[in-house]
């Protein structure tokens, strides 16, 4: 909705629109929203974090706030930033690339993000209450059993509210991309970003029921007294690690597929060359994900699984080299002999190829078991993965951003701002964790809260922490670009890239009915077939004719508010059985939506066909 439309509509009506639109477009408004403030809270926990370590034996944080800060740090940037910026950027382009008017299940889909807001807001709400969860982002058990106060009761419900609405997003994807796609739109014409959603949202399925029990047994013993991870009752301390990274390995893919599908679109538009090895490029997209579910016990070599176990999760960790090699040599043949094009997407999409190279020798060298009983918990770990995941995944959240921007919203970001902010997060980035590999080389454990002094870290962590601030201005500049943008931005064209697929095909941003007519397609690449072969635009599989759409609701507000409230009832009735109100009341409201939304029919609306006819394309 542009700022025109908006100021039309009036504030209230807007707020009131978006707390009950089932339209994935607006859906991935609120999710970019709710991801972009997540990244901007992680970024300043990073940065104080990094202001701690900025000399020796410093005093800015407390040991205890420190534990805090890294925790959430973690916690935030991978469930409450990274991932939903994903599934906003899914959630807004999926759609339209096979050729739908929506995802398959509006309702959920709105109900998914809400519960995604209401679990960030509510683990956040700890840090007003008493102090947030401080075991680390991995919350291992017996830490995390004993840790006192409410901190890891806040993360454990906040997580599984928030968890909840993730898995309902991937349920969502897979639906709709099984059953939505447009006529002649096979599995083997999907752009390689589509096809990322739905391998992601397959490790999703998988995934995260593994973190949802997990969390329910440490519920389970920190709140009703049960012993599942208490070894003096007979529980068993390290079957929470095998949950978790069960789950946790999983969650990377399910972070880097869709940049990877992000970066094959951006490489083969700005190199106007279809994408180099499509076919090879999605195989190795599912092999990666079959082979992240093998590793998980790379992240426990030192616990002591015998060296049979060892050797088998270093293999299977080594073997996802070769079809992530695959994808790095397909995305440089592409842009060989193509003409390039060098803006701010394109600029990302290129960083990220040395970058997360990088990332991903130096997760080789941990795959060696024997080699990571000197690399691991130290900072050639954080180093590591901070290459991976700030280097892939952001980096490719940001060239989305830039590509998808006029799509989403209509609008093209600023381009001389959009370069200034990539430079200096990209120079900052470097700057702050390429020496953090020679500071865990030198023995710096991660998670500590100071280090000595006279033991050689001190220039190294001066010039990290120089890093994180330098890239805490280019994140700045890169929100300055977005309200720049909303209000002086130059207003977009259907397709200001010259692209290649459906997306492009229809206005930015699009009508909220997506396509007039269904389109046909006739191959990989669909509009860019009919521009060099056909008649420069796509051509209906179907009559012009009604259109169908569902109607908004309230209720997945109201829903999620609902598991809010009994959130915090089941943290606090350890100390007052009388917040057991707070846990009924709120299951209460929960279940009435339920019944309303069962009992009661929603038959949506039509937009006829006068309508559309009467309506200037
Ligand atoms: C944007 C700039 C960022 C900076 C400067 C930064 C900095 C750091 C530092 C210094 C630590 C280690 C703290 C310690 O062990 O004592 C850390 C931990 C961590 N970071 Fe970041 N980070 C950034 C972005 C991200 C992003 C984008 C993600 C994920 C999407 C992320 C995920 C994590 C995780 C999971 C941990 C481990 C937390 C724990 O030990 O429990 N970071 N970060
Ligand atoms: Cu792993």
């Amino acid at each position: 909705m542009s700022i025109a439309a908006a100021q039309k509509k009036g504030f209230g009506a807007v707020i009131w629109d978006y707390l009950t639109t089932v339209d994935h477009k607006k859906i991935a408004h609120l999710y970019l929203f709710g991801g972009g403030f997540f990244f901007l809270l992680g970024g300043l926990e990073a940065l104080f974090i990094r202001i701690q370590l900025i000399k020796p034996e410093n005093d800015f944080l407390s040991a205890g706030l420190y534990n805090e800060m890294i925790t959430m740090h973690g916690t935030t940037m991978i469930f409450l930033a990274a991932m939903p910026l994903l599934l906003g950027i899914m959630n807004a382009i999926m759609p339209l690339q096979i050729g739908a008017r929506d995802v398959a299940f509006p309702f959920l889909n709105s109900l998914g993000f809400w519960l995604f807001m209401f679990g960030g807001v509510l683990l956040n709400c700890s840090w007003f209450l008493g102090g947030a969860p401080d075991a680390g982002w991995t919350a291992y058990t017996p830490l995390s059993t004993t840790s006192p106060g409410h901190g890891v009761d806040f993360y454990i419900l906040g997580l599984q509210i928030s968890g909840a609405g993730t898995l309902m997003g991937g349920i969502n994807f897979l639906v709709t991309i099984v059953t939505m796609r447009a006529p002649g739109m096979t599995y083997m014409r999907m752009p390689l970003f589509t096809w990322t959603t739905f391998v992601t949202s397959v490790l999703i399925l998988f995934a995260f029921p593994a973190l949802t029990v997990g969390l329910f047994l440490l519920m389970f013993d920190r709140m009703f007294g049960s012993a599942f991870f208490e070894v003096s009752l007979g529980g068993n301390a390290v079957i929470w690690q095998h949950l978790f990274w069960i789950f946790g390995h999983p969650e990377v893919y399910i972070l880097i597929l869709p940049a990877f599908g992000v970066f094959s679109d951006i490489f083969a538009t700005f190199s106007k060359k279809r994408l180099f090895g499509y076919t090879a490029m999605v195989f190795a997209t599912i092999l990666i994900a079959f082979l992240g579910f093998m590793v998980w016990a790379h992240h426990m070599f030192t616990v002591g699984l015998g060296p049979v176990a060892n050797a088998i999760f270093a293999i299977a960790t080594m073997a996802i080299a070769v079809p992530t090699g695959i994808k790095i040599f397909n995305w440089l043949a592409t842009m060989w002999g193509g003409s390039i094009t060098i803006n701010s997407a394109m600029l990302w999409s290129l960083a990220f190829i040395p970058s997360f190279t990088i990332g991903g020798m130096t997760g080789v060298m941990l795959a060696s078991a024997v080699a990571d009983y000197q690399y691991h918990d130290s900072y050639f770990v954080v180093a590591h993965f901070h290459y991976v995941i700030v280097g892939g995944v952001v980096f490719g959240i940001l060239a989305a951003l830039h590509y998808w921007w006029p799509k989403m919203f209509g609008k093209i970001l600023n381009e001389a701002l959009g370069k200034l902010s990539f430079w200096l997060f990209f120079i900052g980035f470097h700057l702050t964790f390429f020496i953090q590999h020679f500071l865990g080389l030198m023995g710096m454990p991660r998670r500590y809260w100071v280090f000595l002094e006279d033991q050689g870290l001190d220039i190294g962590n001066l010039v990290s922490t120089i890093g994180a601030l330098l890239m805490g201005v280019g994140g700045l500049l890169f929100v300055i670009n977005i309200i720049y943008t909303s209000v002086k931005g130059e207003k977009a064209p259907a397709d200001p890239w010259d692209g290649r697929t459906l997306e492009w095909a229809i206005p930015s941003p699009p009508p909220f009915y997506n396509f007039k007519q269904t389109p046909l397609v006739r191959g990989l690449d669909p509009l860019w077939i009919e521009k060099t072969e056909g008649k420069g635009e796509m051509t209906a599989a179907e009559p012009l004719g009604d259109i169908h759409m569902p109607d908004g609701s309230i209720l997945p507000f109201i829903m999620s508010l609902g598991f809010f409230i009994a959130g915090f009832g089941f943290i606090y009735q350890v100390d007052q059985k009388a917040w057991l109100v707070a846990v009924f009341a709120g299951m209460g409201i929960a279940l009435a939506c339920m019944l309303i939304r069962s009992l009661k029919d929603y038959h949506g609306f039509h937009i006829t066909k006068e309508e559309l006819e009467r309506e200037a394309d």
